[in-house]
């Protein structure tokens, strides 16, 4: 479907990280005003040619789940052969309520939904390179093979899965922009003040 006034250029992609019930108000691993960014989102694909979504995918013995570790308590670190990872509450099990987009969140410009940390053994937060760092989700040849050459992101959580893909894009040579009025972040033990370092660091822009 092509928007009917598209402001951006058509080598331009908008990515709409995890909007889905559970990073939401009332959601599992919900993010605080998760919700209050949608319509927003809802505005800006209507200026977008291109429009990817990112879906958190997990299956229910994915080891991120702090449930999957005997004693292990919710937002504490464990060790993967990748090395460390924070054990969450469990929370986007394919095929659930929770893993479905909010509800108020416009499905219909989509033309690709990325679904990431579905290996049991590996979580995913960028849209690009699972946690291990080297395992792909194929966004990367997906967008370079439509010529798309800038990315704008928006979503949840902005400290964690948009900060991720962010920082990857930027290292695979995309012109990245993160508006950060359409985020909203979980800022766990000053991660989101680290994650705007990082993305400042790499080139990234923070826009409203
Ligand atoms: C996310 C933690 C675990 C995110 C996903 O979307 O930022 N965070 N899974
Ligand atoms: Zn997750």
């Amino acid at each position: 479907m092509r928007p009917a006034d598209p402001a951006q250029p058509a080598d331009a992609a908008l990515i709409v990280i995890d909007v889905q019930n559970d990073f939401c108000p009332g959601g599992a691993l919900a993010v605080a005003e998760g919700d209050q960014i949608i319509n927003q989102i809802n505005g800006l694909m209507g200026q977008f040619q291109n429009v990817v979504f990112t879906q958190d995918w997990h299956p229910s013995d994915h080891l991120s789940f702090a449930d999957n570790h005997q004693g292990a308590a919710p937002f504490t670190l464990t060790e993967m052969p990748y090395g460390p990872q924070v054990l969450w509450p469990r929370h986007c099990v394919i095929g659930s309520k929770g893993a479905d987009f909010h509800p108020d969140l416009n499905e219909g410009p989509a033309q690709m939904v990325i679904r990431k940390g579905f290996r049991t053994g590996i979580d995913s937060y960028s849209a690009f390179f699972e946690n291990d760092r080297s395992t792909v989700t194929g966004l990367d040849g997906y967008l370079k093979a439509r010529g798309i050459t800038s990315v704008t992101l928006v979503g949840l959580a902005l400290d964690y899965c948009v900060a991720y893909s962010a920082l990857d894009a930027a290292a695979l040579g995309y012109k990245v922009t993160v508006l950060e009025s359409a985020c909203r972040a979980i800022d766990l033990n000053g991660s989101l003040a680290e994650a705007r370092d990082k993305m400042r660091a790499a080139g990234v822009t923070l826009g409203g």
